[in-house]
């Protein structure tokens, strides 16, 4: 990215699991970029304004210079290339197994997990009802990835470096924590968590860190285990 190209804007919400993949691709960037938020609580990711930005209504979406970027798979990959500097957010050619690795894992998290637990959050259902929906969603997602970066990871979900998958793979997590689900059947996931937690970009972006966070609310980051 050359020091003239227009800073993105990035339309947001600090509950938003999406938008919360994007913040932290930014940010181990090191990437300068203005939130916009779009409180989707209120509907306002259904306004004509909005509409005319992002034609799916979803957030997260960017802006660069007078283009916008919807769909969170795409924007971060473009993080990844037109920030074309260290760290990597992709394991470097020619490890295409390992692109590829992280490609997966990352399309799990936007056909199975995203939309599921999107579908979660819009129903009825309350107490124990609610937490198994959420239960059951998260074993679609989690028991198909849990063996398959059993066999990728390292450190991390894919070998030793941080790529894309661990952005997903984090804050999948971090929402299923939020609405009190058990993680323990998945060790290795919870190990990758683990180790992520401990860097300073993925924990400062995380909902719960946000500005806009009521004070409130913050404690339900634990209410899950991860045994
Ligand atoms: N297909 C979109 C889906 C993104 C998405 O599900 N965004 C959620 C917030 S994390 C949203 O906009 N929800 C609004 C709604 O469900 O009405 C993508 O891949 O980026």
């Amino acid at each position: 990215m050359s020091s003239e190209a227009p800073t993105p804007v990035l339309y947001q919400f600090y509950k938003s699991v999406a938008s919360e993949m994007v913040r932290i691709a930014f940010s181990l960037k090191k990437a300068q970029y203005i939130k916009e938020d779009i409180d989707i609580s209120v509907g306002q990711h259904k306004s004509q304004e909005y509409l005319k930005i992002n034609p799916t209504s979803y957030i997260p979406a960017i802006k660069v210079g007078d283009q916008i970027i919807g769909e969170f798979t795409a924007i971060l990959e473009y993080i990844e290339e037109a920030y074309n500097y260290s760290p990597h957010l992709l394991p470097p050619i020619p490890d295409f197994l390992g692109r590829a690795r992280v490609r997966e894992i990352l399309s799990i998290s936007s056909t199975s997990y995203l939309p599921e637990y999107r579908a979660v959050t819009h129903l009825k259902e309350e107490g124990d009802a609610l937490l198994k929906l959420f239960q059951d969603t998260l074993e679609n997602s989690f028991k198909p990835l849990e063996t398959i970066i059993s066999q990728s990871s390292g450190v991390y979900s894919v070998k030793d470096t941080v790529s894309i998958a661990d952005i997903v793979l984090f804050v999948m997590v971090n929402s299923y924590m939020r609405v009190g689900c058990n993680l323990s059947p998945y060790p290795t996931i919870v190990k990758v968590f683990r180790n992520l937690s401990k860097i300073p970009e993925f924990v400062e972006c995380a909902w719960y860190n946000q500005p806009e966070c009521p004070e409130s609310q913050k404690s339900a980051k634990d209410s899950g285990h991860l045994g």
